[in-house]
């Protein structure tokens, strides 16, 4: 089932007069109600009628988080606050949070762009849904209500956390999808295990998870664990929340609602368009919103972007799963580091977890340290010392070819590393830069 079909299986060039429309309109609309977009587009030496097509959105300047950060709270606003009816604010750990918000007909967008999630993801009317995502100002957990409610499916709001009850009430309420981070999916199905829960076994067909990176082993993991499909969400709150791209049954890419949120996959550094499988940073721009409409927004999330038809008969293009962040990156001794490619390594190796942080360092004028903190299964730490010691040196090599650099190991025991109910904490950078 396509929740939207008319324009998830449009001909590309309708769908072009389609945005074409919404660009013109859109500049006309941010022109005349933002001031600080009114300045940005007159500093470009542009007038609203210079746009014509989306062609032209190339001649439009970017907005970037430090355009959200100065301009907090409202400045980016292009609707009255009287005309918006709901806020939230992003995840961020610096500075000032960014604050987003929708009017009315932005609700509507919203309900609408997480029904066509769930549908991509195989929900059917009727369905039930536990959705474990955090409710609040985290747009996570009402972005799924919204939608579930959209398409019609039972919705069971249990936020995330309280794990136990959670658990409980998935055998008791037969939930058949369950959304959440998948941090929280692999906790879940840790805290399982220990509660004498067998995961495996249960009414649940489909999991959508995301709101923080996870690759393809860990999809096999949770895939197993948990006996069901699990599928990959993507969104962010300054763009509308979850709700802009999510995989189909096909697993293939991520469905981006190009009709609504235009994409573009820039080089960082240049700001050009890179070619079509290239990998660069995703730029949105929202077409249709109201409250806090956004022009060529940097992502600084790095992905490739793939225009073929879906076997699904979707015709929107699908971004790949999200291969790190431009900024999520870490420069040790000048070389860039992400922390997927330490998962990828680790998911790889027998006997350890899914759970590692990286801690970087730096001592007194001396170079950077990367320290890889990995935690092993309860059998290998019951070990003798130099078998665990092996593992280390294993570990330590594998990193080393794949970073080019040297880092300290070292293996601790199943669950030192603290969990996570949202999004993960991988990285602890203790250098004062
Ligand atoms: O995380 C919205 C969301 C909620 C998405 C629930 C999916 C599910 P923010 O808190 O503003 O919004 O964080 C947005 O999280 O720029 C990415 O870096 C990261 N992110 C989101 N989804 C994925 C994903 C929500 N599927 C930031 N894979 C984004 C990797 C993701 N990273």
């Amino acid at each position: 089932m396509i929740w939207k079909e008319q324009v998830e299986c449009v001909d590309p060039s309708d769908l072009k007069n389609l945005q074409s429309d919404y660009l013109r309109k859109l500049i006309a609309y941010i022109y005349n109600n933002c001031p600080v977009y009114k300045e940005k587009i007159d500093d470009a030496g542009l007038r609203p009628e210079d746009i014509k097509s989306i062609d032209d959105i190339k001649k439009l300047p970017f907005t970037t988080k430090v355009d959200m950060r100065d301009n907090y709270p409202y400045g980016l606003f292009s609707a009255d606050q009287d005309k918006v009816r709901e806020i939230h604010v992003s995840s961020g750990t610096t500075g000032n949070p960014t604050l987003v918000g929708y009017t009315k007909d932005d609700m509507k967008l919203w309900s609408e762009v997480m029904a066509r999630t769930l549908c991509c993801a195989g929900a059917e009317p009727g369905d039930t849904i536990q959705n474990a995502y955090g409710y609040g100002l985290f747009t996570g957990g009402l972005g799924f209500h919204y939608g579930a409610m959209e398409m019609g499916l039972r919705i069971i709001p249990t936020s995330a956390g309280q794990t136990a009850r959670q658990l409980k009430i998935m055998q008791e309420f037969k939930p058949r999808i369950i959304v959440c981070t998948p941090s929280y999916a692999l906790y879940m199905a840790e805290e399982a295990r220990e509660m004498g829960i067998d995961t495996s076994k249960g009414n649940w067909k489909i999991g959508i998870f995301g709101a923080e990176p996870w690759s393809d082993s860990i999809r096999r993991e949770i895939e197993e664990l948990w006996n069901m499909l699990a599928t990959d969400v993507y969104g962010l709150s300054e763009i509308i929340g979850p709700g802009v791209a999510q995989e189909c049954t096909y697993k293939d890419g991520l469905h981006i609602f190009s009709d609504v949120f235009y994409p573009e996959i820039i080089d960082p550094e240049t700001g050009e368009e890179v070619a079509e499988g290239q990998d660069g940073e995703l730029v949105i721009t929202t077409l249709t919103k109201q409250a806090i409409p956004l022009i060529r927004y940097r992502t600084r999330d790095v992905v490739s972007i793939n225009h073929e038809k879906c076997r699904c008969g979707r015709t929107s293009p699908r971004i790949s799963k999200i291969k790190g962040r431009t900024d999520d990156m870490i420069v040790v001794r000048g070389i860039n580091v992400f922390p997927s490619q330490i998962e990828h390594v680790l998911v790889g190796i027998e006997g350890t977890q899914p759970y590692y942080q990286i801690v970087v360092d730096r001592k007194a004028h001396k170079l950077d340290e990367v320290e890889v903190l990995v935690e092993v299964e309860e059998k290998i730490f019951s070990d003798e010392i130099k078998e665990l010691k092996e593992l280390e040196n294993k570990i330590r090599k594998e990193i080393g070819s794949v970073l080019s650099i040297g880092v300290k190991v070292t293996l601790v025991e199943p669950k030192t590393i603290e969990r996570s109910m949202g999004k993960s904490k991988r990285i602890i950078d203790k250098r004062t830069l």
